[in-house]
C-alpha cells in the first residue's frame, strides 16, 4: 500500500487508483502541517503536537530549592532527592559569605534556614539590620566565613514539613552543587539543568560582595555559559540581569515578578515592602510596583534583556474568598483559619499568551502540596492546580514537590 501511495499518482484511473492518490496527498499535507505546528521557535520538533508552550515542548519541572517539601531546602541531600524524583532542573538561591564564596541559601539571614540560633559561639554575631528596606534581626551570611558556615546545619523553613532532618545537612557552596550535578548527569545520563538566582544583589553589592561576576565565572568554568544547556539565571532585580548580560552571560535569563499577597476579598494582588518592586528600582527612586512588568510595555522591556519571566502564580490565576455579612472573609472550609484553601480560582489572566506573544517563556512559582495552600476548586489536590496551569500553556513550574508536578504533567500529557 505504501508503494501505491508513493508511486501510483499518474497511473491509470481505476477505482482504487482514484481514491488512494487523494488519500495520499491529503495525508501528506496533514503530516506537513502537523510538523510545522509542532516546530517550536528553536526548530526542534516536539514529541506531542500543539503543546501550548512557547517552544512547543513539554513544560519544565523546576525543583524549587531542591526537594524542599521533603528535606531541608538548598542542601546537597535535597538536590539529590529532587533529581531522584525526576526534576528537569534544580533551583537555588545564591548569597555570599564574608570571604566571598557563593553559597546556596534563600536568605542572607541565616536564622531562617539554619541552626545558627542554637550555637552559643555565634551569639555575639546576632544583630538587627536592613535587608531590601525590611528590618531583620538575626545572623547574616555576610558576617560569617565559609568555614564558620560549614559548622551550621540546615533546618526546615516550614513547621508543617518534616523536622527530623534538622541540623543533619550542611550548607553547600554553589560550586559543590555544580559538582554534584555533573556527577548526577554522568550517572543518570539525563541533562538535568540548573537555575541559580542572584539573591538580594543590591544588598550584596553595597557590602562589597557582588554576586554577578563570580556567578558568570563559575558558569564559564563549568562549561555551562550557554543556551545549549538547561541553564537559567534568574533575579528579581532587572539591574542584576542587565549587568550579567552585558558582562557575557549567555544562558537563558529570567525576570522574576513578585507581589506581597492577594486581597482575597477582591482577588487583586497587593504590594508591600520588601515585595512591592525590585530593590534596585527603590534605590534609584523608581517607585513603580512589580505589576508594571506584566503589561505589554513591561514585557517588551523585559524582552530587551531576558528570555522569560518568572511570575508569582497568582499573576496567572488569582483566588477570591467569600465575604460574609459582617464584611469579613468567611472560613469556607470551617477549619477555623482563613487561608488560600478558603479561596476559589478566578478567571485566569492573559499573562501567558501576552508573554508568549512578546517571545518570553513563563515559569511560575511556587507550587506546593499542603492543603491549606490549595484553592477550594482544586478539591484538595495539588495535581488539579498544576493541570490548570499546564492547560494554559505554562512553560515551567517551580515546585517544592517535584514528584507531584511530574505526576500532574503525566496526567496532562495523557489527557491530550
Ligand atoms: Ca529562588
Ligand atoms: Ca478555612
Amino acid at each position: 500500500m505504501l508503494y501505491k501511495f508513493k508511486f501510483d499518482m499518474n497511473s491509470r484511473l481505476t477505482t482504487t487508483n482514484i481514491l488512494l492518490p487523494h488519500l495520499a496527498v491529503t495525508a501528506f499535507i496533514i503530516l506537513v502541517m502537523l510538523g510545522i505546528a509542532a516546530c517550536g521557535k528553536s526548530g526542534v520538533v516536539s514529541p506531542v503536537s500543539s503543546i501550548p508552550t512557547l517552544n512547543g515542548q513539554t513544560p519544565l519541572v523546576v525543583a524549587h530549592r531542591g526537594a524542599s517539601g521533603y528535606l531541608p531546602e538548598e542542601t546537597l541531600e535535597a538536590y539529590v532527592r529532587a533529581i531522584e524524583l525526576g526534576a528537569d532542573i534544580i533551583e537555588m538561591d545564591l548569597v555570599s559569605t564574608k570571604d566571598s564564596v557563593l553559597i546556596c541559601r534563600h536568605d542572607p539571614n541565616l536564622a531562617i534556614s539554619t541552626d545558627v540560633a542554637t550555637r552559643s559561639e555565634y551569639a555575639n554575631r546576632k544583630k538587627t539590620t536592613q535587608v531590601d528596606g525590611e528590618t531583620q534581626t538575626g545572623w547574616f551570611c555576610n558576617d560569617f566565613t565559609l568555614s564558620e558556615i560549614k559548622n551550621l546545619g540546615a533546618i526546615s523553613t516550614d513547621a508543617e514539613r518534616p523536622q527530623q532532618y534538622n541540623g543533619l545537612y550542611k550548607i553547600p557552596t554553589f560550586q559543590e552543587v555544580v559538582d554534584l550535578l555533573k556527577t548526577k548527569r554522568r550517572e543518570t545520563g539525563r541533562s538535568i539543568g540548573i537555575y541559580p538566582e542572584t539573591k538580594n544583589p543590591t544588598y550584596f553589592r553595597n557590602l562589597g560582595l557582588s554576586l554577578e561576576d563570580r556567578l558568570i565565572a563559575m558558569l564559564d568554568a563549568s562549561g555551562w555559559n550557554s543556551k545549549t544547556e538547561k541553564v537559567f539565571v534568574q533575579s528579581f532585580e532587572p539591574g542584576s540581569l542587565k549587568y550579567m548580560r552585558s558582562k557575557g552571560l549567555k544562558t537563558f535569563l529570567i525576570q522574576l515578578i513578585d507581589a506581597d499577597d492577594v486581597n482575597m476579598k477582591t482577588g487583586a494582588l497587593t504590594y508591600a515592602i520588601p515585595y512591592e518592586r525590585p530593590y534596585d528600582w527603590t534605590k534609584a527612586g523608581d517607585m513603580r510596583n512589580f505589576d508594571v512588568m506584566v503589561t505589554s510595555a513591561g514585557l517588551a522591556e523585559i524582552k530587551t534583556y531576558a528570555d522569560g519571566i518568572g511570575p508569582w502564580k497568582r499573576y496567572i490565576i488569582s483566588i477570591k474568598g467569600i465575604v460574609g455579612t459582617d464584611g469579613n472573609l468567611m472560613d469556607v472550609n470551617g477549619d477555623g483559619k482563613i487561608n488560600e484553601a478558603d479561596g476559589t480560582s478566578i478567571t485566569p489572566t492573559d499573562l501567558i499568551s501576552k508573554a508568549h506573544k512578546a517571545g518570553l517563556f513563563v515559569h511560575a512559582y511556587t507550587f506546593r502540596n499542603e492543603s491549606r495552600r490549595i484553592a477550594s476548586d482544586y478539591k484538595g489536590s495539588a495535581v488539579n492546580e498544576y493541570l490548570a496551569y499546564y492547560r494554559l500553556g505554562i512553560d515551567g513550574v517551580f515546585s517544592d514537590f517535584t514528584d507531584t508536578a511530574i505526576e500532574a504533567r503525566n496526567v496532562w500529557l495523557r489527557e491530550r
